[in-house]
């Protein structure tokens, strides 16, 4: 109990500034997110009995908030659904003297966040990353040649070349904020468009590939692309990672690697907040707290394969994470990126009208 309280005091170290924390703590978070190490970690630490619900879209964590009343302490929307949330009142400000940690965060990453959350009032940086392209080497150089190289959205925008690798399974996110940019990106479109035209256009595009799509979804990806079930899935960074990961602990022959497409592609922030109606308060910061030391954030990371915005831990995270130009991007790629627009419910009605046609193939 408080171990770790105990053990700084002991070393006549200076204890932090943590809420008294027991009782318990509702985390709803993105599945294969992070890891149960620790969380027994914190559980044991601070005395805490941790209960974590997983999801795979915003959209669904945001139609939870809605509804409200959701018990949950944490909740981890990506910014520029946030954005709309804070505005809906959803959330509550955070305490800053409970986050003492705060001190570790990266100064220009926490300064980009503040572009969906002015000052970062109610949330801070857990993870972020980029929307590309996961892939089979072995399978696409089969079917495309050995010398293609996947640096376009074209592997799945563009019918002639999709219709080449669907046998192999082609899967993209259930997710029309991920997949209309990129298409619009794809069509030289400004991604961050809200107008009808361009997003019907974006549509239409989506449309002229559908049929070599297999599936429509945004965790499933990572054991099919580790198992060689599928060969491309339009995903997101770290979870392409961790299926690569996956199938090279498997040892069976399946190679996956992921791209950051030429055309551009969304840069994104998920952020730890907490509901207004949040039964454990206290409890909830001193888990963001502790999520912004070093050690713990640079362990998750390192399994999570997602960069975290914590520079203290940066010394902390596998080499082959840090030096990886897809997961910390270079200046070069990241000229490339472009962050996510917050839709109105005009634009919201667009894209769902329009998604759905995508989806169902009429
Ligand atoms: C974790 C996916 C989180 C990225 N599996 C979505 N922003």
């Amino acid at each position: 109990m408080k171990r770790s309280i105990l053990a700084a005091a002991a070393l006549g170290m200076t204890v932090p500034a943590v809420a008294q924390a027991e009782g318990s703590l509702n985390l709803y978070i993105w599945s294969d997110y992070i890891t149960d190490a620790a969380i027994e970690r914190f559980a044991e630490e601070y005395d805490v009995d941790v209960t974590v619900d997983v999801y795979d879209s915003n959209e669904t964590l945001e139609a939870r908030l809605m509804a409200g009343a959701t018990g949950y302490d944490i909740v981890v929307p990506t910014a520029d659904f946030m954005a709309r949330q804070i505005a809906a009142g959803v959330y509550q400000p955070l305490n800053y003297d409970l986050l003492p940690n705060a001190s570790n965060m990266d100064a220009d990453l926490m300064a980009e966040a503040a572009s969906f959350d002015p000052e970062n009032e109610h949330a801070v940086i857990y993870m972020w990353g980029t929307t590309g392209i996961g892939y089979n080497i072995d399978m696409i150089a089969e079917r495309l040649g050995e010398d293609y190289e996947v640096d376009s959205w074209s592997l799945v925008f563009d019918p002639e070349i999709a219709a080449q690798v669907a046998d192999c399974g082609i899967s993209v996110l259930d997710a029309p904020t991920e997949m209309f940019p990129a298409a619009l990106a794809y069509l030289g479109r400004d991604p961050q468009s809200r107008e009808t035209e361009d997003l019907e256009a974006a549509a239409e595009l989506l449309g002229s590939v559908r049929e070599y799509v297999r599936y429509f979804h945004s965790s499933q990806y990572i054991s099919d692309l580790a198992n060689g079930e599928t060969c491309v899935s339009v995903g997101w960074s770290g979870d392409v990672f961790q299926a690569a990961d996956r199938a090279a602990e498997a040892d069976r022959g399946v190679n996956v690697w992921y791209a950051i497409p030429k055309e551009g592609a969304l840069v994104w922030f998920d952020m730890l907040a907490v509901p207004e109606d949040a039964p454990n308060v206290e409890n909830a910061h001193a888990f963001i707290n502790y999520l912004m030391e070093p050690d713990v954030i640079a362990e998750i990371t390192n399994y999570v394969w997602y960069a975290n915005a914590n520079e203290a831990s940066v010394p902390m995270v596998d080499e082959e994470i840090t030096s990886d130009p897809a997961i910390f991007p270079t200046d070069e790629v990241m000229d490339r990126l472009f962050t996510a627009v917050t839709y109105g419910s005009r634009v919201d009605r667009v894209i769902s009208r329009l998604w759905t046609g995508v989806r169902t193939g009429q």
